[in-house]
């Protein structure tokens, strides 16, 4: 007799984690593993003393669980996601659940989600964030896919959700690979938040602050407007020390950083789209940059820059660092936001924003106080085209702008790299530019390419060209935008 809610395979971090948040709930979990023993390690381990049901073939485990069948997977993505679903389709009947948990790129779900439909079965692709904490004690969960399986998983993902305001960080987000998408788009984000505090730490680091000074100054910003996981997580790192050295811990870590793709995909699919995810694009690109390490040490010997001396009011400028790291992340999530308007409509997808802000606002790794306003800003009747459009951000972003502006300079005069700090800087600027210089770039785009261009005395939609020589013909190339 199948007495299994839930199956889940992959007993690694998160596996573990969330099947033992599930039995916390009162679930019946199956779990199984690639690699066999790591169940009676398991079950024998962590999961001792629970209700976890252990199996050792994909039979067995299908075997335990009660229909509608739902199979988790927790596997690394790519690859090892398709081979599982090539394992367990010849063991499932109509209408069960193929759920992949995983951080899947979202299209690979989109082929993924039709190609389990047409085997008569449903699938969802689901963002899971928050990491192993999350996982065992409420992750955010981003689920999307077959809409007729929402039903069957609900109860058991929001029972095992983080909460925030007393409400489940788990709704439904849409079709195939939209909750992929939304997972993608909030690690994307969280990107853009960990390097403008990396900018942060950077600024004060340049006028002279200690790591325990900073952790100070993080623990006043996060009783206030910044309130966050990421900078309270920074406030512990910054007063952490060595156990070997006696150092401060962050003095001691090599400045490469990492990175498993999540952020470049966003940036990708936003360069596909068109749209201006400056913020996240430039977070990507400082790891690189800081990968780079033996390059930038052989150039720090021979590029000179300014000297970093500040004589300013230390205090002062930290407390525009602070807001200009606020307008900084205002415009992150400004364009975040605009990423998925634009893969909404891409894809077909109809995305609740107010409900995603809810899903990010606890459980995930960007969680904040910041996410509520969000949710306020998109639960108005009206729906926003752009959040610094909201009068909380634009009035936010108004009271922040003098520090921000000197903060930039300050980083400028010093030499201290700010690409997050800047370029939203630069964004917010143009923006709110009613014209842009993009008039003579499209003078010169017609120049060389003959590629024509709109007249400003002109409907919209006719296309001009001029023999800019005298030599070239009339001949102009097809019109496109980009
Ligand atoms: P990993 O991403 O390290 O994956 C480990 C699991 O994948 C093990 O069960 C392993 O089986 C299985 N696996 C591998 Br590796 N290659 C396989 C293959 N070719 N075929 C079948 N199974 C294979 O685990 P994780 O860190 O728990 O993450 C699980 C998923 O959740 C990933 O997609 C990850 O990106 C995502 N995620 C992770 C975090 C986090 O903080 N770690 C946060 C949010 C999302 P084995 O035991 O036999 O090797």
């Amino acid at each position: 007799m199948p007495q299994a809610d839930i199956g889940l395979i992959g007993l690694a971090v998160m596996g573990q984690n969330l099947v033992l948040n599930m039995n916390d709930h009162g679930f019946t979990v199956a779990v199984f593993n690639r690699t066999v023993s790591k169940v009676d390690d398991f079950l024998n381990g962590g999961a001792a003393g629970t209700n976890i049901i252990g199996t050792h073939s994909v039979e067995e485990f299908v075997g335990a669980l009660k229909r509608p069948r739902r199979v988790m997977l927790l596997v690394k993505a790519g690859q090892a996601v398709d081979d599982f679903i090539e394992k367990v389709i010849p063991h499932l009947e109509d209408g069960d659940i193929i759920i992949d948990g995983g951080n899947s790129n979202y299209n690979d779900t989109i082929r993924r989600c039709k190609y389990v439909e047409s085997k008569g079965l449903l699938y969802i692709g689901t963002g899971v964030s928050g990491g192993e904490e999350g996982a065992r004690h409420g992750p955010s969960i981003m689920p999307g896919g077959s809409p007729a399986a929402w039903e069957h998983v609900k109860p058991i993902f929001q029972a095992v959700a983080a909460k925030a305001d007393g409400e489940p960080c788990c709704d439904w987000v849409g079709e195939n690979g939209a909750g992929h998408y939304v997972k993608m788009t909030h690690n994307g984000i969280e990107y853009g938040d960990m390097q403008l505090i990396c900018e942060a730490y950077s600024l004060m680091k340049a006028v002279g602050m200690t790591p325990g000074e900073m952790s100070e100054v993080l623990a006043e910003w996060n009783k206030g407007e910044l309130d966050s996981y990421l900078i309270e997580i920074t406030r512990d790192i910054l007063a952490a020390r060595d156990p070997e050295t006696g150092q401060a811990m962050v003095d001691v870590i090599l400045d490469t950083a990492g990175q498993k793709g999540t952020g470049k995909w966003t940036g990708i699919s936003a360069l596909d789209m068109g749209i201006p995810l400056t913020l996240i694009g430039e977070a990507v690109f400082a790891r690189c940059l800081s990968a780079l390490k033996d390059e930038r040490v052989a150039a720090s010997e021979k590029l000179r820059g300014p000297k970093r001396t500040f004589k300013g009011d230390r205090a002062k400028f930290v407390e525009d660092v602070r807001a200009a790291l606020y307008a900084s992340k205002i415009i992150s999530y400004a364009q975040g936001f605009m990423l998925l308007r634009a893969a909404a409509a891409e894809y077909g997808w109809n995305l609740n924003y107010g409900g995603i802000a809810l899903m990010w606002r606890g459980g995930c790794i960007i969680r904040s106080q910041f996410l509520g306003r969000i949710k306020d800003a998109y639960s108005k009747k009206k729906e926003p085209t752009n959040l610094l459009l909201v009068p909380y951000f634009r009035s936010a972003v108004r009271k922040a702008q003098a520090a921000w502006r000197r903060v930039v300079i300050q980083a400028v005069r010093l030499g201290v790299p700010v690409p997050a700090f800047s370029s939203a800087l630069a964004f917010y600027d143009a923006y709110r530019s009613e014209r842009l210089p993009a008039n003579l770039l499209q003078a010169q785009r017609d120049y060389f390419g003959a590629h024509t261009y709109e007249r400003v005395d002109k409907p919209r939609g006719e296309f001009f060209h001029t023999n800019w020589t005298g030599t070239g013909g009339d001949t102009t190339a097809s019109t496109y935008t980009a």
